[in-house]
């Protein structure tokens, strides 16, 4: 039974950047509400959005712009090679492979990627790797099949939580996996999202927020079972999952460490969401009320890199362009165009001079490190970040 735990209101596509003004008044917007399925345990939300209008050939986030997580899939690609890899017998398939930053690590002769938005498939195609410009189904997984064969690992890096029939994903996945084959994918944790009050990793990409707990449930019933679990960094807090067909491998420590953690946690509990529910607003009384106040203290303020997460946070808060003056971000088909929902202008970072402003947001929090680096001079000039995660807070 879905049960209902949190309503962020309306919403527009997270990474919909409109191009002008115009555009505004035909924006696509949807209700917001995220709920508890309470026999599979899986948290998603309510009102998917169909998945043509999110990814399409406008599609704008692209890996390629965030040299963490290139060096991220890079040694990702290493670990998986060496760790699980053979000279002869290592056939690849991709999903949701983007501008091909995992792919690029793997041989073009046997790896194969799926990826819907035209613009990123055209450069894999590009690149050498054979694309199915497509959506990840059970169809097209038969179509695989009989054309390039069975693949000893399937990889998908934020792209299983982004699908909406998870039984259809996994019996996809079980068509295609060579008997001795790896299932590897990795998407935020819901653990950590709720520890960290990160509410804003809840949008219409992701239809669901995974525990270990639910894909446990989810794969096994669709003949696949997680055989390691690594918790990462990324994205504010992911988990990577290893599934192999059911009773061809052995399951190890992390597996039950993690599923004991979030037992502990509570992740099976309902209370567990409408205590993160409370969180969640407080959180936005408390963000709505500093940026109110900033401004009657006179003070300027913007925000580093339009990502799918602030558009959630501007929407839910209703933060608009009387507060943030500019986004900046370093993705060029996001550079000149306005934000989703709360129509902040996007632009380029040389566009902007720091030292004019006295407080930056940090719409990619996850980067925070990296950011605060290169704005050394905003910070010996007096400026100040402003982040929501783990709470609201102000620094330097
Ligand atoms: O799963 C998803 C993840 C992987 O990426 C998607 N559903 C959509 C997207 O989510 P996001 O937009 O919240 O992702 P990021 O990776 O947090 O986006 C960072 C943005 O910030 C990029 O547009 C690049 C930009 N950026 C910047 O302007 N200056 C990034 C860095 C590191 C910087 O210094």
């Amino acid at each position: 039974m879905f049960k209902e735990f949190l309503d962020l209101g309306r919403h527009p596509i997270a990474n919909a950047f409109l191009q002008k003004e115009e555009d505004f008044k035909d924006e696509f917007l949807f209700d917001l509400k995220v709920g508890l399925d309470t026999d599979t345990k899986l948290v998603s939300i309510k009102n998917f959005v169909e998945p043509e209008r999110i990814f399409n050939q406008d599609y704008p986030y692209n890996t390629s712009n965030s040299f963490p997580m290139i060096e991220h899939f890079r040694k990702t690609a290493g670990m998986l090679y060496n760790e699980y890899g053979n000279e002869t017998c290592y056939r690849v398939l991709e999903i949701g492979s983007n501008s091909g930053t995992f792919i690029e690590n793997f041989s073009k002769v046997d790896s194969v990627c799926v990826e819907p938005c035209g613009n990123f498939a055209e450069i894999t195609e590009g690149m050498g790797y054979k694309t199915y410009v497509d959506f990840w189904t059970t169809e097209l997984a038969e179509k695989i099949l009989s054309n390039d064969g069975y693949r000893d690992l399937i990889y998908a890096a934020n792209c299983i939580c982004h699908i909406h029939d998870l039984d259809d994903t996994f019996r996809a996945v079980k068509k295609l996996l060579s008997p001795s084959g790896i299932f590897v994918f990795e998407d935020p944790s819901l653990l950590r999202i709720i520890e960290r009050g990160s509410y804003d990793q809840i949008y219409d990409e992701h239809p669901h927020i995974f525990s270990v707990t639910a894909l446990n449930n989810l794969l096994r019933r669709n003949g696949l079972q997680i055989f390691r679990v690594d918790n990462l960094s990324v994205h504010g807090g992911s988990n990577r999952i290893y599934a192999c067909h059911t009773d061809s491998c052995l399951v190890g420590d992390s597996v039950r460490y993690n599923l004991q953690e979030e037992s502990v946690f509570g992740i099976s509990n309902f209370e567990t969401y409408e205590i993160f529910a409370e969180r969640v607003f407080n959180s936005k009384k408390k963000l709505v009320k500093l940026f109110e106040d900033l401004k009657s203290d006179g003070k300027k303020i913007m925000s580093i890199g339009a990502t799918a997460k602030s558009t959630t946070v501007f929407n839910y808060c209703g933060i608009d362009n009387s507060i943030i003056d500019v986004i900046t971000d370093t993705t060029i088909d996001k550079q000149n165009t306005y934000s989703p929902g709360a129509h902040i202008p996007v632009v380029s970072p040389d566009k902007v001079n720091m030292i004019d402003y006295d407080y930056a947001y940090l719409g990619a929090w996850n980067f925070k490190d990296v950011i605060i680096n290169k704005q050394r001079e905003f910070v010996e000039s007096g400026g100040k970040f402003i982040t929501h995660v783990p709470q609201v807070m102000m620094f330097s």
